[in-house]
C-alpha cells in the first residue's frame, strides 16, 4: 500500500468534515475565532448524469457558468451518461446547455477544459484520451446565439489529451497533457488562430513524433516525475494542464505531475520569447491541474486535485499561499472533493469537484454527491 492511501485512509477514518487549519501562510485574512472566511459552501450538486464536472466558464454575455460534464466516472464500459455540457444561471439554476457530438470511432463525448471566442461562440476540449491515446482528441465549436448553443463543429484534430483552452485575441490556446514520446515525458501548448478554423475542414495537428515540425506546438516541457515532496506522486506523468492569462499578456500552465507552474513570455509579433519554470513551491502546492487569474487582486487561483485545496499564486513574484485545504470527503456541504477547475464570477471563486480517483490523490473514492462549491474571496487580501 502506498504511503499516501495510508495517510489519506487515516484522514478519511477521522471524518469526513476534517479540515487543515495549520496551514500556516495563509493567504489572509487569519482565520478568527469564527468559521474561516474561505470555507467552502456549496453551490450545486450535479446529479448523475453530471457526475465528473470539468471545465468551467462565464459566459460574458450573458452571466451564466457552462459547466463541461463529461462524465468519464460512467462511461468507461458503456456510454451512461453522455457528455455534455451544463449551466449555472445568475440565479444559480442547474439547467441543459447543449449536447456533446460522440467521436466517430469511441462513440464518447469527453467536454474538459473551454473558453468563449471573440466570436462569441464556446471553443471545448474534447478529451478522447481516456477511450483512445492515438491523437483522437479534438476542439470542437459550440455555436451560441442569444446565449442558446444552436450547433456545433469540430475546429481542430490530432491532440492527445486536450485539456485546458484560453483564448487571446484571435488565437486560441489548447494544452496537451501527453505526447507519448518514448524518451521523455513531454507535454504542450497549441496555438491555432481564428482564421484557420474559418476553413470549413478541421485543422489537422500533426502527430507528436513530429510535434518540433508542427508551428501550432508553440511551448513544451517535461514532467521530471520527481518527488514534489511528498513520495507518492513520483511517476506521475502528466504535464501540461490549466492554462490562463495576467493582465500583461503572459500565458501561465500548470503542471500536473510536478505540480509547478510554467510560465509563457511574448515577443511583440507574438512569437514566444521564453518558456520557464515559474513557480515551485514543495511541498506546499504538488499538483498545478485548472488556473485561473484574478485581475483585481493580481493572483492565479490554482486547483490543486492532489490537496483537496485551492492554492494562490501570487504575481508578480511567484508566493504561493492556500487559501482553502481540507481532507478526503465526498463534497458533502461543499468541501472540496477533488478540485480541478476555479473560475471567478466577481468576487465568487467558482470550483468544480472532478471526483475521480487515482493514486497519490487524497480524493480515494468517487462519491455522491458529485458538487461545484463556490468561495468568497472578496475579504481576499495580498500577503506581507
Ligand atoms: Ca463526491
Ligand atoms: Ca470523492
Amino acid at each position: 500500500m502506498k504511503t499516501s492511501l495510508v495517510v489519506s485512509l487515516m484522514l478519511a477514518a477521522m471524518g469526513s468534515a476534517v479540515v487543515f487549519t495549520g496551514c500556516g501562510d495563509k493567504a489572509g485574512p487569519a482565520p478568527g475565532a469564527g468559521a474561516d472566511p474561505f470555507q467552502p459552501k456549496l453551490l450545486i450538486a450535479c446529479g448523475d448524469d453530471g457526475n465528473t464536472p470539468d471545465g468551467v466558464r462565464l459566459n460574458p454575455k450573458t452571466g451564466d457558468m457552462i459547466v463541461a460534464c463529461p462524465n468519464f466516472n460512467t462511461n468507461g464500459k458503456e456510454n451512461k451518461h453522455p457528455g455534455k455540457l451544463m449551466k449555472i444561471t445568475r440565479d444559480n439554476q442547474w439547467e441543459f446547455f447543449a449536447d456533446m457530438p460522440a467521436h466517430p470511432e469511441t462513440g464518447r463525448a469527453g467536454p474538459m477544459g473551454m473558453d468563449f471566442g471573440p466570436d462569441g461562440n464556446l471553443y471545448v476540449a474534447d478529451n478522447q484520451y481516456f477511450y483512445n491515446k492515438e491523437h483522437k482528441s479534438r476542439l470542437i465549436r459550440v455555436r451560441v446565439q442569444d446565449g442558446k448553443a444552436i450547433g456545433c463543429e469540430v475546429v481542430v484534430e490530432g491532440f492527445k489529451l486536450a485539456n485546458a483552452v484560453m483564448f487571446k485575441g484571435n488565437a486560441v490556446f489548447v494544452s496537451d497533457t501527453f505526447f507519448d514520446l518514448p524518451d521523455k515525458a513531454l507535454s504542450g501548448i497549441y496555438r491555432i488562430g481564428l482564421e484557420e478554423m474559418n476553413q470549413g475542414q478541421p485543422v489537422k495537428l500533426l502527430p507528436k513524433d513530429q510535434f518540433a515540425q508542427d508551428a501550432h506546438c508553440i511551448a513544451t516541457w517535461e514532467t521530471l516525475c520527481q518527488d514534489p515532496g511528498v513520495a507518492h506522486r513520483q511517476g506521475e506523468k502528466a504535464g501540461a494542464d490549466g492554462l490562463t492569462f495576467d493582465a500583461e499578456g503572459n500565458l501561465y500552465s500548470g503542471n500536473f505531475g510536478d505540480g509547478v507552474m510554467h510560465k509563457v513570455a511574448f515577443k511583440p509579433d507574438g512569437s514566444v520569447a521564453a518558456c520557464t519554470q515559474f513557480v515551485k513551491d514543495w511541498p506546499r502546492m504538488t499538483c498545478v491541474d485548472g488556473i485561473f487569474y484574478d485581475a483585481k487582486r493580481n493572483c492565479i487561483y490554482v486547483a490543486d486535485s492532489e490537496k483537496n485545496a485551492i492554492q494562490v499564486v501570487w504575481l508578480p513574484e511567484g508566493k504561493v499561499t492556500t487559501l482553502w485545504e481540507n481532507a478526503d470527503t465526498d463534497g458533502s456541504g461543499g468541501l472540496l472533493d477533488q478540485p480541478c477547475e476555479p473560475a471567478l464570477r466577481g468576487d465568487e471563486l467558482i470550483v468544480v469537484n472532478f471526483d475521480m480517483p487515482f493514486p497519490g490523490l487524497r480524493n480515494t473514492a468517487f462519491d455522491k454527491p458529485y458538487t461545484i462549491s463556490v468561495i468568497n474571496v472578496s475579504g481576499l487580501e495580498r500577503p506581507k
